[in-house]
């Protein structure tokens, strides 16, 4: 396979799409080898077809605000892949939100999604509509008016939606009371569903715990212990919060938080007290980082419209926020500062030449489709309890959550172990994930 020309015909024919572009060039790049290790792959142009999502649905959201002005959305949903099993992907409202941000996550969930060892196919959706300063009711009819459009496209066995950002269990349970009362049918077409109807244990928790378990996994390879390590997290929103919560339980310091107006950095680590204010601050009030800067002057720095990368000292780097969150020299400021391990809670948070930096490095880097796989993997489980009408114990969910992670993770060893020792995770991770839904694709025939 000639990567150069592969990807020069993709940007040619999607010109406007860099987001989409760079998820896609960085697996071709790291598959190409086995690519061409077997011939099958070529012949049924399978590359091609792997990369290019099966369908992109686009709608218009129209709705009617607290003011009575009717405003307008574009809605999504890319259906990337289903070789696996049905499309499922999470659900992203924020103002950023285009087609090519949506093609990107749907792409990188397919792969995701085959790591988990679990059955399900890869796909995204979402609106530039912002919840960010809306009332609860403002969401609610925005919500429906966007299943309004969705809802013949899902179904449990076809396309099962989650959360992502700016979709948390309000949006959640507002998009699933619609879609029922469409379909009149009570299924497990939503996963992140609240415990009442349906959710499962530990969904809220399971991309930060995840996360985590991941990172004991990566770190156990160096004989490394958590305990007492400076970890710096960025975001403070659903990955965030639980990665925090996971790393201060196992005695690790958390010593930054973002959101998209700035960070905060606490160079001696949060106290589990001070944890606790700042998950009800943005949980219960959906507040700001800004406002614990505010109450805490002494052990706590506000970097307004700042990332956090370059302002502290850690050991271990967490982004959990949004994608292209950590570029070269914010990579660079980390390793001079002695970061030996990076793990990925948000999707595609590092830019190429950040990725690059930490592997010349030679620490443990880990990418997002990888290290934050816990919360499809949770979804997915919750997609098995509905359909058995059984509920888990959390202590259930959390086991296999645990066991999947470290599956992920010898996935990545056994396709990534360079000669010396050095893994490459992000060469383990596409490879396993490849292999798995292209053998699929091929058994499957063209279509
Ligand atoms: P939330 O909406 O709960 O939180 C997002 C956090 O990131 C908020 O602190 C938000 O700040 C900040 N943020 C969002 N956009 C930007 C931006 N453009 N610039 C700076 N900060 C920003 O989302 P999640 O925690 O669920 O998602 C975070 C990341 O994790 C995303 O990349 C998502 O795709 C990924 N992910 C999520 C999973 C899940 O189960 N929820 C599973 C796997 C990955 P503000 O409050 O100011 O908007
Ligand atoms: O990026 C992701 O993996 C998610 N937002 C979670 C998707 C899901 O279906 O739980």
């Amino acid at each position: 396979m000639n990567v150069k020309l592969f990807l020069d015909d993709l940007r040619v024919r999607f010109p406007n799409e860099p987001e989409y572009l760079q998820a896609v060039e960085e697996v071709v790049t790291s598959i190409a080898d086995v690519y061409d290790t077997y011939p099958v792959f070529e012949r049924y142009n399978l590359l091609e077809r792997l990369c290019i999502p099966d369908r992109v649905i686009m709608f218009r959201v129209s709705w009617v605000d607290d003011n009575g002005k009717v405003r307008n959305n574009m809605g999504y949903r890319v259906q990337h892949n289903n070789a696996i099993g049905p499309y499922k992907g999470g659900i992203r409202f924020h103002s950023s939100v285009n087609l090519s941000i949506l093609k990107f996550l749907a792409f990188e969930q397919t792969f995701k999604n085959s790591l988990t060892t679990l059955a399900m196919g890869g796909a995204k959706g979402g609106s530039d509509f912002s919840p960010r300063g809306k009332s609860d009711m403002e969401v609610m009819r925005f919500c429906q008016a966007f299943v309004n459009e969705l809802w013949r496209q899902i179904g449990p066995d076809t396309d099962v939606p989650a959360g992502d950002i700016g979709v948390g269990g309000r949006e959640v349970g507002y998009m699933y009371g619609w879609y029922k009362k469409m379909t009149r049918e009570f299924t497990g077409t939503f996963t992140g569903k609240g415990l009442d109807f349906g959710g499962s244990l530990i969904r809220p928790e399971a991309t930060g715990y995840g996360n985590v378990y991941f990172l004991l996994n990566m770190l156990a390879t160096r004989g490394i212990s958590l305990e007492g390590k400076k970890v710096a997290v960025s975001g403070s929103g659903n990955v965030a919060l639980y990665t925090a919560q996971k790393l201060l339980s196992l005695g690790a310091k958390v010593v930054s938080f973002s959101d998209s107006d700035g960070s905060i950095v606490i160079p001696e680590g949060v106290s589990q007290e001070q944890f606790d204010e700042i998950f009800e601050i943005k949980t219960l009030y959906r507040g700001r980082v800004s406002e614990f800067a505010e109450r805490h002057p002494d052990t706590c720095t506000y970097y307004r419209r700042e990332r956090p990368w370059r302002h502290v000292a850690c050991d271990i780097a967490m982004p959990s926020a949004t994608q292209n969150e950590l570029d070269g020299d914010d990579a660079r400021a980390l390793l001079q500062a002695g970061c030996f391990a990076v793990s990925e809670g948000a999707n595609m948070p590092s830019t190429p030449e950040a990725v690059d930096e930490f592997q010349k490095a030679r620490i443990l880097y880990a990418p997002g489709k990888a290290a934050n796989a816990g919360g499809v993997s949770v979804s997915g489980l919750e997609m098995a309890q509905n359909s058995q009408k059984i509920r888990w114990t959390a202590e259930d969910v959390d086991c296999r959550l645990r066991d999947i992670m470290a599956d992920i993770h010898s996935q990545c060893v056994e396709y990534g172990k360079e000669d010396g020792g050095y893994v490459d995770y992000v060469r383990g991770a596409n490879t396993a994930a490849f292999l798995k839904v292209a053998r699929a694709m091929i058994a499957q025939g063209i279509m």
